[in-house]
């Protein structure tokens, strides 16, 4: 071989050796992507909290995750995250814990109406030993990873039409719509009402159209997806304080480093704090702005409601399947 074909192979093996470094490179830069799916509205404190994530996270590991929020369940519809998890369609989703009881269905005691007293309580239940426990069980049996608890707010009556209702007798035959699972049908009717199913996306025009009567939902959310523009009445009947959990698929989580792990609850931790402080901010002032809309804000006999629902829930053929201890364990966590 004379010099200068020794040269133009030299040449092309250093061409060769930079391209497959700067693949290499390419390759570690890669952005890990987590699109998140939620029924929620851009308004929605939980839709804001996510953007808080991906902020978060991108200030703790720069341009190292690509976050991605579907808000208005146009990637998933309400319902459907986790199984797009399990079978891995989706990365991460905020599921309610009637998600989670629809495939371990002794967590059902999660939807038990009257069972969480306020924001407090519920911090410490899914924030202590009991959430640690609930989530490892999750992690088995579901393939899907917690990574915090975020308040949804306390669930009140609302109605399109104003009736005196000071207990649940004077639910009978109102069709108050619920999401649609067998979990969230059993809380209306517990309530006393008539359980309508519908989809979050559907219920402002139901609401509108008189195909419901009422729907129940915390303040914030009343406001954010403008529910309120098409209520009359708020019965202040607070029957579930409640609860979505940030999860994460556990392919993706497994998939993480140690480090990348730590990140991603540390962002998560920041954006329920927001989200946390705001909805509780939020339900203090919004009875005041309800009122200014000509909304009638009304107090039942709370007790009444919470005897009706408690004795409901505990003659069900779901507490039967509540695993022993539990139910007094949530209810000595103080
Ligand atoms: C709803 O459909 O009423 C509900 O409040 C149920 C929750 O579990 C959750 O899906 C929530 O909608 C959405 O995040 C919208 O706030």
């Amino acid at each position: 071989m004379n010099a200068s074909g020794a040269l133009r192979r030299a040449a092309t093996a250093a061409l060769l050796a930079c391209s497959a470094l700067a693949a290499a490179g390419a390759l570690a830069q890669a952005r890990i992507v987590l699109r998140i799916s939620t029924p929620a509205v851009p308004g929605d404190w939980h839709v804001k909290m996510l953007y808080v994530f991906k902020d978060e996270l991108a200030k703790a590991a720069p341009g190292r995750f690509d976050v991605q929020v579907h808000h208005s369940g146009t990637l998933f519809r309400q319902g459907a995250e986790a199984v797009a998890m399990q079978r891995g369609n989706l990365e991460m989703a905020l599921l309610s814990m009637q998600d989670i009881a629809r495939q371990i269905p002794e967590y059902s005691i999660f939807t038990a109406g009257y069972l969480i007293r306020d924001p407090d309580h519920l911090a410490k239940v899914y924030g202590g030993p009991i959430g640690a426990e609930v989530s490892r069980r999750i992690a088995e049996a579901m393939g899907i990873q917690l990574l915090q608890a975020v308040y949804l707010g306390t669930r009140q009556v609302s109605l399109n039409q104003p009736r005196q209702v000071r207990t649940p007798a004077d639910l009978a035959g109102v069709k108050l719509r619920m999401p649609g699972s067998k979990e969230w049908l059993f809380l209306g009717q517990a309530l006393g009402a008539s359980p309508t199913p519908l989809a979050f996306t559907e219920v402002y025009l139901g609401l509108k159209t008189g195909t419901i009567d009422g729907q129940d939902n915390p303040l914030p959310t009343l406001k954010s997806a403008k529910f309120y523009e098409v209520t009359r009445q708020i019965v202040l009947t607070g029957h579930l304080v409640d609860v979505l959990q940030l999860a994460i698929s556990a392919k993706t989580w497994n998939a993480l480093s140690a480090a990348h792990k730590a990140q991603v609850k540390g962002a998560a931790a920041k954006a329920a704090k927001f989200n946390d402080e705001n909805r509780a901010r939020e339900e203090r002032e919004l009875v005041e702005f309800f009122r200014s809309q000509g909304i009638e804000i009304t107090t039942p006999d709370v007790e009444a409601f919470r005897r009706t629902v408690q004795a409901a829930y505990l003659k069900s053929e779901y507490a039967e399947k509540w695993p022993r201890g539990l139910l007094e364990r949530i209810n000595a966590v103080k």
